[in-house]
């Protein structure tokens, strides 16, 4: 294969960011190491591909400590993982052509060497390639499952969904308000934030640093109370809702983003005894257990974004040598909608 002219201008090597030290409560630059290391040669059934656009995510905060959880931490003095969005530059699977845009698991580089077998086509002809990062890839199923298998939402509930304003939060808040919701109510974390939420179609939305949540809660939600709440904050957030929901309510517990950098254990919620009397349901669940969904989620989510009942924000920040900063960002709310990385 090396022999071929046509791919003498393939690359021998890719640029990567690297875990250079763990990080202990915020996330610093230290942390992070560009470095540049030699590709695997293409083996039978491979591809090189060319990331386009790299996700960062709240998730891989977790993947930073040494504990054991879902799955491994990332290795330190190595190059990081996590989605992205590339194309095909060179192939020795019957499968995939040059020019295929393809979803895979090997972030945080600019190139990769892959089993075909481990990337999944991107239609472009659907939605641009980012959105099979964002609305159309694995944040917008965790969106789609939290909210209808594991919340359970059934038309005229009223929905309350913290992180609102982020990639899987905005898909939340209009997803219920497309099934059919009697109210829907997000929180952020600035007022352009809030505003945005206003134009996507939610009902009520406040600025969580306005005062304390379940007052700004209890307001917005009025005599309705909640019925559902989609949890992406955790600490004050889960508390104020647990006090809001109403009886026979549902949570799904996707994310607890303001514990993730914190080095002591979460003050809130204190009131979780309410779940016994209001017969509440708290449900945790990672979207790797919803992949059975995931046909019906991306015929679903490609309607709505055709006819325009569902739209996304990104917040694309250029070069692999910023990354780490956008991770950073991410974590402190710098976006609206999905954070990206374009290469
Ligand atoms: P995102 O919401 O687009 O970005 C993170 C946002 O969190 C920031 O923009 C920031 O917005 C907010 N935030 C940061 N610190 C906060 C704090 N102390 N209190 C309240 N909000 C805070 O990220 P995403 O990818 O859509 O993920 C959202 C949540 O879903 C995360 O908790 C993530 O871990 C979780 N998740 C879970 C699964 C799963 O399988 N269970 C899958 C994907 C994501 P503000 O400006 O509003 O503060
Ligand atoms: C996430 C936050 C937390 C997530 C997974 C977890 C896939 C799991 C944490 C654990 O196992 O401790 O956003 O996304």
């Amino acid at each position: 294969m090396s022999t071929h002219t046509e791919n003498s201008a393939l690359p021998a090597t890719t640029r990567e960011i690297q875990l250079a030290s763990r990080p202990h409560g915020r996330p610093v630059p230290d942390n992070f190491r560009l470095a540049e290391s030699p590709l695997p040669e293409l083996q039978d059934g491979q591809v090189l591909v060319r990331n386009l656009f790299i996700s960062v995510d709240p998730y891989m905060r977790g993947r930073m400590n040494d504990v054991k959880s879902y799955s491994a931490p990332f290795v330190l003095d190595a190059a990081l993982d996590g989605g992205a969005v590339g194309e095909v530059i060179a192939s020795r699977s019957a499968g995939l052509l040059v020019g295929d845009t393809v979803v895979h698991a090997l972030g945080w580089r600019e190139y990769a060497v892959l089993d075909a077998g481990a990337t999944t086509p991107a239609r472009t002809d659907l939605a641009p390639a980012s959105a099979f990062l964002g609305a159309l890839g694995m944040t917008g199923l965790t969106a789609y499952t939290g909210l209808l298998k594991i919340a359970e939402f059934k038309p005229g509930d009223a929905v309350f969904v913290s992180g609102a304003a982020g990639a899987v939060g905005s898909l939340v808040g209009q997803i219920a308000k497309a099934k059919g919701a009697s109210r829907v109510i997000g929180s952020a974390g600035t007022p352009e934030k809030v505003a945005r939420l206003l134009d996507l179609g939610f009902d009520a939305a406040f600025n969580y640093h306005d005062g304390p949540v379940r007052e700004l809660l209890q307001q917005a939600a009025g005599e309705h109370g909640i019925d559902v709440y989609f949890d992406n904050v955790g600490g004050e957030h889960l508390e104020a809702a647990l006090s809001v929901l109403n009886v026979g309510g549902r949570v799904a517990l996707c994310g607890a983003i303001a514990q993730y950098n914190s080095t002591e254990a979460p003050a809130a919620p204190r009131n979780l005894a309410i779940a016994i009397g209001k017969q509440l349901t708290l449900r945790g669940f990672l979207v790797f257990s919803q992949q059975q969904h995931a046909a019906e989620f991306a015929g679903q989510m490609a309607a709505w974004l055709a006819d325009g009942t569902v739209r996304y924000d990104e917040t694309i920040v250029d070069g692999l040598e910023n990354a780490p900063q956008a991770f950073m960002d991410l974590l402190d709310g710098a976006n609206t909608g999905k954070m990206l990385v374009r290469l």
